[in-house]
Order: C-alpha cells, then sequence, then structure tokens
C-alpha cells in the first residue's frame, strides 16, 4: 500500500488549487449572495478540463484516475461547493454513457463536454427521490422513436444543458425493470426548463425542474438496452460518490483551515484561543475526521480506476461518511469563531450551509446506510 501521490497527482493538485484560489474563491461570496451561476467561470472550468477528468482521451477527456479527480475537486470544492457542483454535475451527467453507451454514442456526447457544453443528469423527480426505482417519466416507443413524456426535478445545470441523460419508463407494469436511459439534446421540441430552486447553500449552481412534454427522440439516442436503465444509474451514483465525498471533503478543509488560523490569532483572557484544551480538541477532531474521510474516498476512488466488479459498499462509505464530517466540522469551526463564524462577513455560515447538501444529494446519507447495511448483510 502506498500513501504518496504521485507527480502528476501533485501537480493536478496544485493547479486546481491556484485555480481556485485565483478564479473561484474572489466570486464565491457574491454568486452565493446573488443565487447566481458563474456561466462563463463554470464554461472555462469545463474547458479546462474539469468536468472531463475521467473521460478517455479519445473522447475529448484527460483519461485520469479517479484519485486524481477527486485530489482536484477538493481543491475546487475548497474554494466554492456550488460552482464546483455545476462542473461536477457535468461528469456526473456524463458516466451513464460512458457505462453504456455505444463507441458512436461515446464520440457524440461525450466529446462535446470537453468543449463547454454543458450536461444534466435527470434521474429524479417528485415522486422517485430515494425510491429511484418508481420513475414515472414514460418513453412510449413509437416505430424508430421514442415520445418522452414526465417532469424531473432538482436537476443540476438543468436550466440550460445541452445534453441531458435522461431515466424513463418504457413500461410502468415493469418496475424498475422497465427504466431506460437516454440522451435527450437541447432544442428538443417539447423539452423546457421550470423552476429555478432557490437554495440553501450551493447557491451558485442551478437546480431546475426539467418537463418532456411529447419530446421524441431516435432509438438511437437510447444508452444500453430497454430495461437496463435502473443499473445504469446506480452504476453511476457508485462512480459518482466518492466525488460528492471529495466535495464534502473540501468544504471541510475550507471551515477546518480558517478555524485553525482564527483559532491562533484570536485572543481572549490574554492568549491566543487555540491554547484553550476546549478549543484544540475541537480542532484535534475534525483535522482527525477529515484525514479520515479523506482516506475513505480515496479507496473508494481507487476501486473505481480498478474497475472493481462491484465497490457500492465502498463508494457509499466514502460519500455518507465524508458528508457527515462536512456537516460535522463546520458546525464546529463556525463554533470556534464565535459571533464572526455566524457573521454573514466571513464564509464560515456558507461552507456550513453548503455542507448540509453533501447529506442530501446523489442519495441521502440514509440511503447510503441503507446500501451499506444491505452488502454487509448479504
Ligand atoms: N449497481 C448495479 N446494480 C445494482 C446496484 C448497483 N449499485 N444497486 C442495485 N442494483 C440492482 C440489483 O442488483 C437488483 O438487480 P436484480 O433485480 O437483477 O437482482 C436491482 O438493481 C434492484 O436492486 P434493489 O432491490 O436493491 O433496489 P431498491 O429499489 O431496493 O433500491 C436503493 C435500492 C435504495 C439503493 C436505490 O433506489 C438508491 O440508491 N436510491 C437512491 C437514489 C439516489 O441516490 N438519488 C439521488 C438522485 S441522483 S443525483
Amino acid at each position: 500500500m502506498n500513501f504518496s501521490l504521485t507527480e502528476e497527482q501533485l501537480t493536478m493538485q496544485k493547479m486546481a488549487r491556484d485555480y481556485a484560489e485565483n478564479k473561484i474563491e474572489p466570486v464565491a461570496a457574491e454568486c452565493d449572495e446573488k443565487n447566481e451561476v458563474p456561466m462563463e467561470l463554470l464554461q472555462d472550468m469545463i474547458l479546462q478540463g474539469f468536468s472531463t477528468m475521467t473521460i478517455p482521451q479519445e473522447y475529448g477527456g484527460s483519461g485520469v484516475d479517479m484519485i486524481t479527480a477527486c485530489l482536484v475537486i477538493e481543491e475546487l470544492a475548497r474554494a466554492c461547493a456550488g460552482i464546483t457542483t455545476g462542473a461536477a454535475a457535468n461528469s456526473l451527467a456524463s458516466y451513464p454513457i460512458l457505462i453504456a453507451g455505444s463507441h458512436e454514442q461515446k464520440e457524440q456526447y461525450l466529446t462535446p463536454l470537453s468543449e463547454g457544453k454543458f450536461a444534466a443528469f435527470c434521474l429524479t423527480e417528485p415522486g422517485a427521490g430515494s425510491d429511484a426505482g418508481s420513475v414515472a417519466t414514460v418513453a412510449r416507443r413509437e416505430g424508430d422513436e421514442y415520445v418522452i413524456n414526465g417532469s424531473k426535478c432538482f436537476i443540476t445545470n438543468g436550466g440550460f444543458a445541452d445534453v441531458y441523460t435522461v431515466f424513463a419508463s418504457v413500461d410502468r407494469s415493469k418496475g424498475l425493470k422497465g427504466l431506460t436511459a437516454i440522451v435527450v439534446e437541447k432544442g428538443a421540441a417539447g423539452l423546457s426548463a421550470g423552476k429555478k430552486e432557490n437554495k440553501m447553500g450551493i447557491r451558485a449552481s442551478n437546480t431546475s425542474e426539467v418537463f418532456f412534454e411529447d419530446v421524441r427522440v431516435p432509438v438511437s439516442n437510447r444508452l444500453g438496452e430497454e430495461g437496463e436503465g435502473f443499473k445504469i444509474a446506480m452504476t453511476t451514483l457508485d462512480i459518482s460518490r466518492p466525488m460528492v465525498g471529495a466535495m464534502a471533503l473540501g468544504v471541510a478543509r475550507a471551515a477546518y483551515e480558517r478555524a485553525l488560523k482564527y483559532a491562533k490569532e484570536r485572543e481572549q483572557f490574554g492568549r491566543p484561543i487555540a491554547q484553550f484544551q476546549a478549543i484544540q480538541f475541537k480542532l484535534a477532531d475534525m483535522a482527525m475526521e477529515i484525514d479520515a474521510a479523506r482516506l475513505l474516498i480515496h479507496r473508494a476512488a481507487y476501486m473505481v480506476s480498478q474497475k472493481a466488479a462491484r465497490f457500492s459498499l465502498e463508494s457509499a462509505m466514502s460519500k455518507c461518511f465524508a458528508g457527515d464530517v462536512a456537516m460535522r466540522v463546520t458546525v464546529e469551526a463556525l463554533q470556534v469563531m464565535g459571533g464572526y463564524g455566524y457573521s454573514k462577513e466571513y464564509p464560515m455560515e456558507k461552507y456550513m450551509r453548503d455542507a448540509k447538501i453533501m447529506q442530501i444529494y446523489e442519495g441521502t446519507n440514509e440511503i447510503q446506510r441503507i446500501v451499506i447495511a444491505q452488502n454487509l448483510l448479504r
């Protein structure tokens, strides 16, 4: 077992840190306040390759391993989890194509993702959240076309994506065995975006409803076979969850680093508060949990890159633990800063708001615990 990073990983990590500090951090507070996506910056992040890191080079990606991708995402999210969510959503939407797409589909849909196009992963519906198998959107086959009807909600980049990877049922009587993955492209008649969510955190990301009203797409847009959609969606989430863990880790680290700096500078009772054991214990717990989360994330990421037969357990553990750590660390780090932590003048309260989604999206942490338990009891 080797815990050191490779030269390439160190270079990518530094490049991402510099980019995050110079480009993302300066606009993070304003985008959060205005509930606004910095579209030019997001597009630049895509052009820099931050959304296509694990896509093979032949389809326009960088083809790096998942640990490297997680290192990069951690750095970006340390500057702003909202902006990073927009970039990571492109990766999420690309996985169904990578998993089940033909060579032609990969060329057609993945290559534009490295050229600045936006993508959205459309699984969740008003009536299908944790119970992803109960998707009600239907794709009715008519000759060489599917006619899609239904609605999706909480879709990142849903308001402006160029490519949507959509999960719809070709036969609702078959339950989750009717689910099918289909690509829908911007401009398709009947495709529209609905309300944009006004969220508590990650406000610099676009979260929208997406509607399909008699949207016609050729059968050649289908990824894999009819009925394979649920497994494609689950495999996608297994791959993407370590990356959500890495985002949570970035938020936790940002909060911890600020708390550490503040504790060394802030004086009360004639000495820096870092000299009080109550503060030291908080800092020690934060550092320990952040390290533990990173180890779980890198193990899961390693398994993704090794193309292990199944890594649902490790993937769920990494996302769940890191999400919980982000929440605990941001609460404690805010406490170290006291009133200053609670003030909107400092980013601490934003970190805490941003951390909360890490326990919710890409599968709630309750669902992660179900996945973990199912694997233990199998
Ligand atoms: N990889 C491959 N196949 C999987 C899988 C995975 N990770 N998880 C389940 N499957 C397969 C099972 O093997 C089973 O196949 P067979 O019938 O051929 O044996 C099938 O899918 C059904 O599995 P299961 O019975 O476990 O499905 P459930 O309906 O009980 O759902 C959970 C399982 C709850 C884990 C799933 O619905 C889930 O992850 N929900 C959360 C969804 C989510 O994360 N939403 C967030 C929005 S997306 S950003």
